[in-house]
């Protein structure tokens, strides 16, 4: 479509993707063909959307090769998949003197749940430290940094700069420490193949919207002998065994953890991004994305006066700069009038941009339909922008 009488060029990839028609259509044709509520009837419609529903989970096993589709717990999305780990594990089994070991990385929602579980039980947050502007991490003392971890919570690909972390390295030091591991997903699951016993993570979390899927469904792995010894989430029906006035026992895992009428239609066009992904085939859309980034970095290069964050080498399928002379916002309002997405901000990643010492920077994040001309396009945008506003 045109945006503002221009094609428009998304680069906002990163806060949220778009949908390929085959999970617009699996959506509406579940509404329209299998519409009831799960686990409940023994009509044929609710047998249908239940095996929708469970057809879904085992198919996110599948994607992240969990060992079984009892580890996939449907959530919201990376947000609330990370609160239910620090309301259920952590709060189950962190006490003073604990660590929480993270890295200055984090989106606010690997931060802000451990900060209010923290405060709860008086244990005490940790963090990896990133190298400057290149934003990796520096990993040359880590018997300091494990040092009482319980938990080692970590992103995968950093959202404000790209930066791919060894996750199956800090996993390993964390499981020698004897800590959990919690991988957050959010930026790598659509963007690369995933294994989370490769990994060798206890929890994962990623958002459908993020990989094609609609909004509103995500998933957490967990191990299922850790869900096992956590108390639930939320409760209501759907999570129980049996009920009595004072007290109930609980479903198994992972249902235990799925308070109330799940998102089923959420899960349905999840299935179908993932298939959808699959069929580009994951290793592709890594060669691409990165291979755009590093085009795009290439071409920022060439401005005056340009602060380009991130690594330099592999790094996911974003680029984030500042300009010395020109403020995020104006530069961002003036793309968008060319018909260019990109965000500006401190893309819920402050306390690193206070490290850094930029308040917000500009953001342009790529996938598979995004194209070499329409970086190119980008760059033009920048160009006319910088003459006029600088
Ligand atoms: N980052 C971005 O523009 P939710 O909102 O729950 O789907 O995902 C949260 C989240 C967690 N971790 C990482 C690494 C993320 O990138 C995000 C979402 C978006 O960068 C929105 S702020």
């Amino acid at each position: 479509q045109k945006i503002n009488r221009h094609p428009l060029v998304y680069f906002d990839n990163a806060a949220t993707t778009q949908k390929p028609r085959p999970v617009l259509e699996a959506i509406q044709r579940y509404y329209e063909h299998d519409n009831a509520n799960v686990h409940r009837g023994i009509h044929e419609l609710s047998n249908r959307a239940t095996a929708a529903y469970e057809g879904a989970r085992e198919r996110v096993a599948q994607f992240i090769n969990a060992p079984s589709t009892k580890d996939i717990i449907f959530t919201r999305g990376t947000t609330e998949a990370i609160n239910l780990v620090a309301a259920t594990w952590g709060a189950a089994n962190l006490r003073e003197g604990d660590v929480i070991l993270l890295t200055e990385l984090e989106h606010h929602s690997n931060l802000v749940p451990w900060q209010l579980l923290a405060q709860r039980t008086g244990a005490a947050l940790r963090f990896i430290p990133v190298t400057g502007d290149e934003g990796t991490l520096d990993l040359s003392d880590l018997d300091a940094l494990f040092r009482d971890v319980k938990l080692l919570s970590i992103t995968h690909i950093s959202n404000a700069l790209g930066t791919i972390n060894p996750v199956a390295e800090l996993c390993a030091k964390a499981r020698a420490v004897g800590a959990v591991t919690l991988v957050d997903a959010a930026q790598s699951a659509g963007h690369l193949p995933l294994d989370v016993q490769a990994i060798g993570c206890d929890f994962l979390s990623f958002s459908g919207h993020k990989l094609c899927g609609p909004t509103g469904i995500g998933a957490l792995y967990a191990r299922t002998a850790l869900q096992e010894a956590m108390p639930p989430y939320q409760g209501g029906g759907e999570m129980i065994a049996t009920v009595t006035f004072q007290s109930s026992e609980y479903h198994v895992p992972p249902h235990k953890f799925e308070a109330g009428t799940p998102n089923i239609a959420g899960a349905v066009g999840l299935h179908a991004a993932l298939d959808y992904l699959d069929d580009l085939g994951r290793e592709n859309i890594h060669a691409h994305d990165t291979e755009l980034a590093s085009y795009a970095k290439d071409r920022l290069a060439e401005f005056d006066g340009i602060r380009i964050f991130g690594p330099a080498g592999d790094r996911g399928g974003l680029v984030s700069f500042v300009f010395e002379n020109v403020h995020a916002l104006d530069l961002a309002t003036m793309a968008d009038q060319q018909g260019v997405a990109i965000r500006i901000g401190h893309h819920c990643t402050q306390p690193l941009h206070d490290k850094l010492g930029v308040p917000a920077t500009a953001r342009a994040s790529f996938y598979f339909y995004n194209t070499r001309a329409e970086v190119d396009r980008f760059i033009e945008v920048l160009q006319k922008g910088m003459k006029l506003l600088s």
